[in-house]
């Protein structure tokens, strides 16, 4: 066996990290980007967890295989995967994406298209690098769900999409501060639990991976503090692109934001995303997430075929 290596180029959007794949992937051949996404999971798997585990990744990181575009109006198209598996949609990472591409001077200033596998999705990378992204179409599929958790007690919320499926708590009684990050993750987590045992889902039976509950903000100019756990057990350090875009569409549906209202998202360690939305009629909006990203690394990772770790540590 011979040693192979990956170029990548790391960023964090937020504290968020995503590392794209910009040299030494797999080739997932034709087809749409859902069917290329499958093929990765299928065949390919190996590559995720070899770059998202320890020793090279670690449990935050939201990886960003770039491919060739499916629709033909797209510039790039990405498949976004992290520990836990594969992300329909990352907003962080595609702002991270975008500020890479520039970094690497593959695109200017402006707009790019993304292809995903959930959907076309547009960039603009403005003057000040800030990076908007003009999401998939979003929209609450549920209102006030409620639930009975074991441990936790009656819990309500929201289903919603916003290019992943989300669960929004309502009542959460944990204060949203960083130092109730490890009961926020516990509680959350029994959350994400108890849907999937009890098979509760969004449409079309989407599982619902990603939990998120809000609080109110640090800093003035935000409207709300959230806390979002992502497929895997770790948390977004960013406001979370989808997830915004999922509590937006809620606050659309239940009149509290309209087109023209700029909503301000505050993460859990205090980064903050703007969004807009767009009304598409029949409950569903096009919500734009803005934000930045910063490249601290370009890297070649090898995988050295005698290293006993070379598939990562499974932990
Ligand atoms: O920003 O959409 C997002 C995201 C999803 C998972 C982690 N970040």
């Amino acid at each position: 066996m011979e040693m192979t290596t990956v170029e990548i180029v790391d960023s964090h959007t937020g504290g968020e990290p995503t590392r794209v794949v910009v040299g030494g992937g797999p080739d997932l051949g034709q087809g749409t980007m859902a069917e290329k996404r499958d093929r990765f999971r299928d065949d390919y798997d190996e590559f995720r967890v070899t770059l998202i585990r320890e020793p090279r990744g670690n449990d935050v990181i939201v990886g960003a295989l770039l491919c060739e575009p499916y629709e033909p109006s797209c510039d790039f198209g990405v498949i976004y995967f992290n520990n836990g598996g594969y992300i329909g949609m990352c907003g962080h990472g595609t702002i991270g994406l975008v500020t890479t591409l520039y970094d690497l001077g593959k695109i200017d200033k402006g707009v790019v298209r993304i292809d995903t596998p959930v959907g076309v999705v547009e960039a603009t990378l403005h003057d000040d690098l800030t990076v908007s992204v003009t999401n998939v179409p979003s929209y609450r599929y549920q209102a006030n769900v409620e639930l009975q958790v074991e441990g936790v007690g009656v819990v309500i919320g929201d289903i919603a999409w916003g290019g992943n499926w989300f669960f929004l708590v309502r009542n959460c009684p944990l204060p949203v501060i960083q130092s109730n990050i490890s009961q926020l993750s516990q509680y959350t987590r029994a959350i994400r639990n108890h849907l999937d045992q009890h098979e509760i889902r969004g449409e079309n039976g989407g599982v619902i991976d990603h939990l998120e509950v809000f609080g109110p903000p640090t800093t003035e100019i935000a409207d709300s503090k959230n806390f979002v756990l992502c497929p895997g057990q770790e948390f977004d350090r960013s406001p979370c692109g989808t997830g915004t875009s999922a509590k937006v569409s809620c606050l659309f549906a239940d009149g509290e934001l309209k087109p023209g209202d700029v909503f301000v998202q505050e993460s859990i360690i205090g980064s903050l995303f703007e969004a807009t939305v767009e009304d598409l009629g029949n409950g569903k909006v096009r919500p734009t997430i803005r934000g930045q990203a910063h490249v601290h690394a370009i890297t070649t990772l090898r995988m050295d075929p005698t290293d006993p770790f070379r598939l990562g540590i499974e932990l």
